[in-house]
């Protein structure tokens, strides 16, 4: 069957295949595994039953309300949009015409910083592909839809035991006219390390061709040296390079200098000259006041000759103020999420910002009642991922003082849980503060934020304060992510690192002050593939090469995961968490018009080994699967 698949495949067929083939087909090359995707799937299902799911404790599934998926015509063509423009005219074409629109374009983050920033960046691909040509048809006008990159390339293969190229390429499927938007942390690509120069040149390409249209390119010190690698493999891919500035700081408080207005100036015109296609504004942390937006994009406007798109999070209450004022100031789009999605540590919500916008020329050309829609179907999503919520309830000022990134903020805390420092968490805000300070003011976003993050813990952990530090430094086995911080192999700091703190981490290590990336041996694509190979007992996609390299370990520990369970991506979410209830019966659609339908029957009590026998029906044949009993 295998071959059949290939050789049937309408591309093999005609002709039209070269290298990209494999890559853009993944699914035909995946050989027949032994044992049965029924066995596989049920073993899962019962563990999860039993034990639970990594992160999240084992729990009796609750009752979800039915989703609620916005009825389309799928003989309807898909409307065009904005990736036409960019197919037709090429990224200056796009980028011209950008500058051209009166209205304000929205990028929908709803696939990506939403989850990413709200529920721990656990929304699973299945959940993104039922809703994504819906939003294809509802919200053609978008210009883009972040929706890969940042942290939901790591989590997806690590948590949700799901592969992120698959996620990619299937949504493309969906949604072949809005421009596809990913986050990319320059030479740390998904990852929180640096790699070498040809992993980012590989990354990028075989990114631009599973689908992604617009990259936001963004160094964690903005460090321009350690942008350009990116920026060129993207344009050479013909690509859209969104080069992005991090926003720290406060350009209205004029006792803090460091990043004043002249900073982010001088910063935007080097970016352009770097070949930005569009300037990004990155307010990872939602820092950015309204009277800022108003005077940074303004003179942004004068200073380059760039279309703006502008970041936020939403985590002080300001974030449609803020929007507002940018656009007043003339930036040409901006990150929004539908609405059950946005607000506090997310993007502001696409609706207010609409009618916030009534009777202006600029409010954006998106049909609301066709978000609304859109929106029921996120309100039942978002409660799947209940158990990953971070808790904020309300607005949070505090920003302002701490600065932490709003896809940091949960995370750090759920952290500082798992440290025991749980009740500690309003003094780990105030060290996080401390920390920027030591470091000399830093911009704070990954992974320099988990940087100052891995500081925070381990001072509050250890009883440190800062005159302890300098004290008795030398004697302190500071975290191995602050000793790389200050040898250099997260770039070079605005203004460099403070010399005294940079000699007591350092106990005598070298700093180096070159782009990491140069001293990185490279990746040897054509050895790692024999070896893949070998390891994995399958044909070895561009994809597994990239993954390997980024994440060796997450991505063998994926593939075991895989080779026990099999694809656990068509479970539905419920299910995928919490297992199945006694007398339960699910459906399941392990590919195209091939259902299983599964019945849990009964559970044993646990035998001495501490397993019990797992009874289901399996399409109406009794089946029955051992699980250890590890609570
Ligand atoms: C990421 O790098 O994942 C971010 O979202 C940073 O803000
Ligand atoms: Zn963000």
């Amino acid at each position: 069957p295998f071959l059949e698949n290939v050789i049937m495949h309408e591309q093999f067929l005609s002709s039209e295949y070269d290298t990209t083939f494999i890559d853009k087909t993944p699914e035909l090359f995946v050989f027949p595994k032994r044992k049965d995707r029924g066995t596989k799937m049920l073993t899962y299902i019962g563990n999860t039953t039993i034990n639970g799911v990594e992160g999240l404790a084992q729990k009796t599934k609750p009752n979800f309300d039915q989703l609620e998926i916005p009825k389309i015509d799928q003989l309807e063509e898909i409307p065009a949009g904005t990736k036409q423009i960019l197919d037709e005219h090429g990224p200056e074409g796009l980028a011209k015409w950008l500058k051209e629109q009166k209205e304000v374009l929205l990028t929908d983050t709803t696939f990506r910083d939403a989850h990413q920033s709200l529920l721990a960046t656990r929304v699973r691909t299945k959940d993104l592909l039922q809703i994504a040509e819906p939003t294809a048809r509802l919200l053609p006008n978008l210009f883009s839809m972040e929706m890969w990159g940042g942290a939901t390339f790591d989590v997806a293969y690590r948590f949700l035991k799901e592969d992120p190229w698959e996620r990619l390429l299937k949504l493309r499927k969906k949604m072949p006219n809005i421009l596809f938007q990913m986050l990319l942390r320059s030479s740390n690509a998904v990852g929180y390390k640096n790699y070498p120069d040809n992993l980012i040149t590989e990354f990028v390409e075989k990114s631009a061709n599973a689908g992604i249209d617009v990259f936001r390119i963004f160094d964690s010190l903005n460090w321009v040296e350690g942008m350009k690698l990116a920026i060129e493999s993207v344009r050479e891919n013909n690509k859209i390079a969104e080069a992005s500035m991090c926003y720290t700081g406060d350009i209205l408080d004029v006792g803090r200098s460091k990043y004043d207005l002249s900073y982010y100036k001088n910063l935007a015109k080097e970016l352009e000259n770097s070949g930005a296609h569009i300037l990004g504004i990155k307010d990872m942390a939602g820092l950015l006041k309204p009277e800022a937006a108003y005077q940074l994009i303004s003179s942004l406007k004068e200073t380059v000759d760039l279309p703006i798109h502008l970041h936020t999070h939403d985590t002080s209450g300001n974030g449609i103020y803020m929007y507002s004022r940018a656009i007043e100031a003339g930036v040409d789009v901006v990150d929004v999420a539908a609405a059950p999605m946005a607000g506090l540590t997310s993007q502001p919500s696409a609706q207010t910002l609409y009618h916030a916008l009534e009777a202006t020329e600029r409010q954006p050309k998106i049909n609301v009642d066709n978000y609304e829609k859109l929106s029921h179907y996120w309100e039942g999503i978002r409660e799947y991922y209940q158990d990953f919520e971070s808790g904020m309830k309300a607005p949070h000022t505090e920003i302002y003082f701490h600065e932490m990134p709003g896809g940091q903020y949960s995370n750090l805390k759920q952290q500082a849980k798992a440290v025991g420092l749980g009740d500690r968490w309003n003094e780990v805000k105030t060290m996080f503060r401390q920390v920027n300070d030591m470091f000399g003011d830093v911009i704070k976003v990954t992974p320099s934020s988990k940087v100052v993050g891995d500081m925070t813990l381990f001072m509050v952990q250890n009883n440190l304060t800062e005159d302890d530090v300098y004290e008795r430094g030398e004697t302190i086995d500071f975290p191995d992510s602050v000793i790389e911080f200050a040898q250099g192999y997260i770039g070079q700091p605005y203004q460099g690192f403070p010399k005294e703190l940079q000699r007591i981490i350092l106990k005598g290590k070298k700093a180096i002050t070159v782009r990491p990336g140069e001293l990185l041996k490279p990746i040897d694509f054509l050895q790692l593939r024999n070896s893949l190979f070998n390891s994995l007992d399958r044909q070895v996609t561009s994809f597994d090469l990239i993954s390997h390299a980024l994440y060796p370990k997450v991505f063998m520990d994926y593939q075991k995961f895989y080779e026990a369970y099999g694809d656990v991506s068509v479970l539905d979410t419920p299910t995928f968490f919490y297992g199945m209830n006694l007398g339960e019966e699910i459906e399941v659609e392990i590919e195209q018009g091939k259902t299983l339908i599964v019945k849990l029957v009964s559970i044993s009590e646990p035998k001495e080994d501490g397993t019990r026998v797992i009874y289901f029906e399996l399409n109406g044949q009794t089946r029955e699967i051992v699980v250890k009993d590890d609570r």
